[in-house]
């Protein structure tokens, strides 16, 4: 299955916003396929854990504030290609430069506050859909 999956996460300020179904209808309707999903809301532990290649970066603390602060949705995507294409789908991490029509242009307010991630390797993708679920809640 290497290369067909991908891990996002619906970020607090989208929740907030009520964006949750308008961007899952824009993923599925670009043909991917949920394999997972989620409604749950990360502790400051698995905050500072799941973001852990940052820890050196002057942003973590408020990239780990911003994270906890209350729920996201996180799901496991499939679809072939499924990193680089739903990069594509989600745009730039500073929604100032992601292009037209992507999720972040969209709904994200800032670099920050950019309403979703997505995995950036096969490898992450693996590691970080382990992170939130369990073989049994993978359909
Ligand atoms: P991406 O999510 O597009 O892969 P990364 O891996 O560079 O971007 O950054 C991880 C997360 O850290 C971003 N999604 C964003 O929430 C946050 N972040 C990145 N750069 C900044 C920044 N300059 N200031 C605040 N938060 C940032």
């Amino acid at each position: 299955m290497a290369g067909n999956r991908t891990f996002t996460m619906i970020k607090p300020d989208a929740v907030e916003d009520g964006h949750i179904g308008a961007i899952l209808e824009q993923i599925t309707a670009s043909g991917f396929r949920i394999v997972a999903m989620k409604l749950t809301q990360m502790t400051q532990r698995d905050a500072e854990t799941f973001y852990a290649i940052h820890k050196e970066r002057p942003f973590f603390g408020e990239l780990v504030e911003f994270m906890t602060r209350g729920p996201i949705v996180a799901a496991i995507l499939e679809k072939e290609n499924a990193v680089e294409d739903f990069r594509t789908l989600i745009g730039a991490t500073n929604p100032e430069d992601a292009a037209e029509g992507t999720i972040r242009k969209k709904y994200a307010k800032n670099v920050g506050e950019n309403a979703v991630h997505g995995s950036d390797s096969d490898e992450n993708a693996e590691i970080e859909g382990a992170f939130h679920f369990s073989g049994r809640e993978m359909f």
